[in-house]
């Protein structure tokens, strides 16, 4: 593939006014028909030919007019059709016909057809595999859908918009019709067909508009898609009440199906799942699964006003509807469970999936400014380190003013195709801020790490805090400029309680928001009675990396006294990580210092906090943090042993409370999926982790196991047999007995698979090549694929990275395997390599030939070619 450039971008020469697309479903020769309506744009050049993409189409007739056009006036490839000479006539028609193989598409990009049900995936560039078509974001436009199939195996034909009406069509076929009156890119289109059962309900709107709500799903699983519609009908409100944004629409459908390369598709009004976000109930759902429902169902509704109403003028301008979209997702989720815990959560997901990204090979900037394959930056960076940026939008402005900036946004671009130039434009119209300094967190790849120092003057009574900052290099980027850093900062006295300064100099500080513009600046704080404990980048205000040394005191005493719960976590979290650090060299006999232990254990036992914040102080650093915190020459056995030693002696120091814990951490009555159910549930099953390092027997996890009624408790039993016993007859019992009982549910097996996969050790991999020949086990299915192969490779670091090498050749070939098939399945596996140069020289080295057995393929899609050679540069 050819490198696409943002400094590029022209506006279309034609204007696209109308579509009206009418199928002809068939499993394998779906005819597809297509009217377009184009004027030519004022000013352009009235000789430039149209030219429309196409990706492995083949052309069935063309009209310009209702006339058929010449073979001389137009080109088709499989890639591409243009057209030269058109006639004078403006506005003028064009009629596409092409005929698509939905069975033969396992791209699952395009209409495909799966397990008996027509779905489509055209985000980013699936449009152009239905038909030739101006495919890109900023073509807007009013879409008029006529659907025919087989009635009997398709009574469902669902499309976006409104419906328009439906009626018998010859012999044994029907057809429907919808109606979207609002106008969009192709990459928003959807259709669905087959047979589906459904749920329905109702939502009435601000304005007091009825709108009717569906979610299909495979029959018999109705009574499982009741938490997403729940969850629905929530995010609905919930974007009335906080974004003022009311739906628009008669109907919002969603459709769960089990084939799809992603999580789900914000298609408007016809939103298209993974099976895995949409179903749940006790029996087969875990808390986590639930929490992930509920931010998928809410973020995809979102779309419709950031990504869908307004929308993007290029896919370099991604961040503008899903660093958004995250942002509003994680609101949602934090107002509907625990800030604290909530923020906790998406700082762990952010350090462990976006630092390594941001640290290594394929780092990008949020917005990036070229690509080859623009499916590879629907990456962490684009997603979540672009909510991080939003955020730091509203925490500079405040809440109030960037609620004012959203406004103006949706009421100035609401129709639109936009750059984050106009998204950003908006905050520093309400503000009267500029944001020219902050937008280089969109230009600047790479995690900024900041380095404090502070010293106190108890005879001026100042405290004077020094600060860096420095941007790593990252692939195209040598040299940085110093960003605007808001660092959320407050001082604390010896007894607990916040130091208020009387003024700050040498820093803007507002709202307890320091503003770090330059590469060094020292903050001087006034009138500050006795030395302060001070406590940098609370809430997680900007997503860097900050070195600062402080003693286990003060961290103990921010642990112990800090309003913010995040900066406590995060205060546990620094006075555990020098042992595990140390650990990873030491290996089995490392040893935990006192003084991590004992606050840690001091928040286990205090009733006054949360459940789930503490479950998540107790969730110590995970191998793959040690790993990053290590920075290079990675041994990930020696970090295993390590760090298994450490859970073990706090288990031991811990064991009476844990055992309290257990006892008491119960949740009375019927399961209920609520957050501080969910809490209970953590908490309990973190002491029972604990407890089997303590008691060094699987007997109370099998206990646990025999007496659970819900997935929460019950994977978290089989987790601990499988992981810490992985050879005893109570983990292979347990393994059987699951499968027994879940054979015929599909995400269960998964997670089956899964906790599986994840097994520490060399010989994991074994089982691994052996669960796949198991007949439960789908190769074509994306969800099966990332449960065993993902989940091992992303998740097992002493699995896949198994000192012969033999972890790594084994990717290799799955994922050349993958590609022939399912290119964004491959690629995004072997984004799982990415922190090769990380590991010490003998895995090192066997990576990097994994990785050019790869590259020397010669039938690599453009997916994987892309990320394997961005990852060997
Ligand atoms: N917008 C889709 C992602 C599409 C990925 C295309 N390769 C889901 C989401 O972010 O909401
Ligand atoms: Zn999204």
């Amino acid at each position: 593939g050819q490198v696409i450039n943002l400094a590029d971008y022209r506006p279309t020469d034609f204007v696209l006014e109308r579509v009206d697309l009418t199928f002809e479903l068939d499993p394998t020769e779906t005819k597809v028909e297509s009217r377009l309506i184009f004027h030519r744009r004022e000013g352009a050049d009235t000789s430039a030919p149209l030219v429309l993409d196409g990706d492995e189409l083949a052309l069935a007739g063309l009209l310009f007019d209702q006339i058929e056009m010449a073979p001389d006036q137009y080109t088709a490839t499989p890639e591409s059709l243009t057209v030269r000479d058109l006639p004078e006539s403006d506005p003028f028609e064009l009629t596409i016909t092409t005929i698509i193989n939905p069975e033969a598409n396992t791209k699952l990009m395009g209409l495909y057809r799966t397990g008996g049900i027509y779905s489509t995936q055209c985000e980013a560039e699936g449009f152009r595999r239905i038909t030739y078509f101006p495919d890109r974001p900023d073509v807007l436009a009013p879409y008029t859908v006529n659907i025919i199939a087989e009635k009997a195996t398709n009574p469902l034909l669902l499309s976006n918009g409104n419906f328009l009406g439906g009626a018998g069509y010859g012999e044994g076929k029907h057809f429907a019709a919808w109606f979207d009156p609002h106008p969009k890119p192709s990459y928003l289109f959807a259709l669905v067909a087959g047979d589906l059962g459904v749920i329905e309900d109702t939502f009435t709107t601000m304005s007091g508009r009825e709108v009717a709500l569906k979610i299909y799903v495979e029959h018999g699983k109705e009574p499982r898609a009741g938490y997403a519609m729940d969850a629905l009908k929530r995010s609905m409100k919930w974007d009335e009440d906080v974004f003022g944004r009311e739906y628009d629409l008669d109907i919002f459908m969603i459709v769960a199906v089990s084939d799809f390369n992603m999580g789900a598709m914000e298609n408007k009004g016809l939103n298209v799942f993974n099976d895995k976000y949409v179903l749940a109930d006790p029996e087969t759902a875990t808390d986590a699964d639930y929490a992930n429902i509920e931010a998928i169902i809410a973020h995809e509704y979102f779309h419709n006003w950031t990504g869908n109403r307004i929308t993007c003028r290029d896919w370099f301008q991604l961040c503008l509807k899903e660093g958004l979209t995250v942002y509003r997702d994680h609101e949602f989720s934090s107002d509907q469970r625990s800030r604290p815990v909530k923020r906790i959560a998406e700082v762990r997901h952010l350090k462990s999936e976006q630092f390594p990204e941001d640290g290594g090979p394929l780092a990008h900037p949020v917005r990036p400014t070229q690509y080859r394959e623009i499916n590879n930056f629907y990456t962490t960076t684009v997603y979540e380190k672009g909510s991080e940026v939003t955020r730091m939008i509203a925490t500079l402005l405040g809440k109030e003013t960037f609620k004012k900036g959203m406004d103006l946004y949706f009421e100035r671009h609401d129709g639109q195709a936009v750059t984050i130039e106009d998204f950003v434009k908006c905050f520093e119209d309400v503000s009267g801020r500029d944001l020219a300094q902050f937008s280089l967190w969109y230009q600047q790849a790479g995690t900024p790490l900041v380095t404090a120092s502070g010293s106190y003057d108890a005879t001026a009574k100042t405290f004077a805090l020094s600060l860096e900052q420095m941007i790593p290099a990252t692939p195209g980027q040598t040299d940085k400029k110093p960003m605007h850093i808001p660092l959320s900062l407050a001082l604390f006295a010896e007894d607990g309680a916040q130091l208020q300064p009387s003024s700050v100099t040498g820093a803007e500080y507002a709202g307890e928001i320091l503003h770090l513009t330059d590469r060094a600046q020292t903050a001087v704080f006034h009138c500050i009675a006795s030395r302060p404990v001070v406590s940098i980048n609370r809430s997680f205000s900007a997503p860097i990396k900050l070195h600062f040394d402080q003693t286990a005191a003060d961290l103990a005493l921010l642990a112990r006294n800090e309003t913010d719960h995040f900066a406590r976590w995060q205060a546990l979290t620094d006075l555990a990580l020098p042992t595990l650090l140390k650990a990873a060299r030491d290996g089995h006999s490392a040893s935990a210092d006192r003084t991590f232990v004992e606050p840690l254990l001091a928040a286990a036992a205090d009733d006054s906090l949360e459940p789930a914040f503490r479950a998540q102080a107790l969730a110590l650093p995970s191998e793959s943090d040690i790993a990053r915190e290590l920075g290079g020459n990675n041994d990930p056995d020696a970090i295993h042993a390590g760090r298994q030693a450490i859970m073990k002696q706090v288990a031991d120091a811990g064991r009476d409370v844990f055992l309290k814990l257990h006892e008491t951490m119960l949740t009375a009555g019927d399961f209920t999926p609520d957050a501080k159910s969910a809490g209970r549930r953590a908490l309990r099953n973190t002491a029972l982790v604990y407890l089997s390092y303590a008691e060094a027997s699987p007997s109370r996890a099998k206990a646990a196991f025999d007496a659970a009624n819900n997935m929460t408790d019950l994977m978290q039993a089989l987790t601990i047999l499988a992981h810490r016993f992985p050879d005893s007859a109570e983990a292979a019992d347990a393994l059987e007995t699951f499968r027994d009982r879940f054979a015929d549910n599909a995400l269960v097996i998964d997670k089956w698979f899964s906790v599986q996969a994840t097994i520490p050790g060399a010989k994991t991999l074994d089982r691994v090549v052996e669960l796949m020949e198991n007949p439960l086990f789908i190769r074509t299915n994306p969800n099966r694929v990332r449960s065993l192969i993902g989940t091992f490779a992303f998740t097992n670091p002493t699995g896949i990275g198994r000192a012969d090498g033999e972890g790594y050749r084994f990717l290799a070939r799955e994922i050349l395997d993958i590609d022939a098939r399912n290119p964004q399945l491959a690629a995004r596996l072997l984004t799982s390599m990415r922190s090769w140069r990380s590991l010490e020289p003998v895995r090192a080295e066997h990576a990097r030939k994994a990785l050019t057995e790869i590259q020397q393929s010669d039938k690599l899609s453009t997916d994987v070619r892309d990320i394997v050679e961005r990852t060997l540069q």
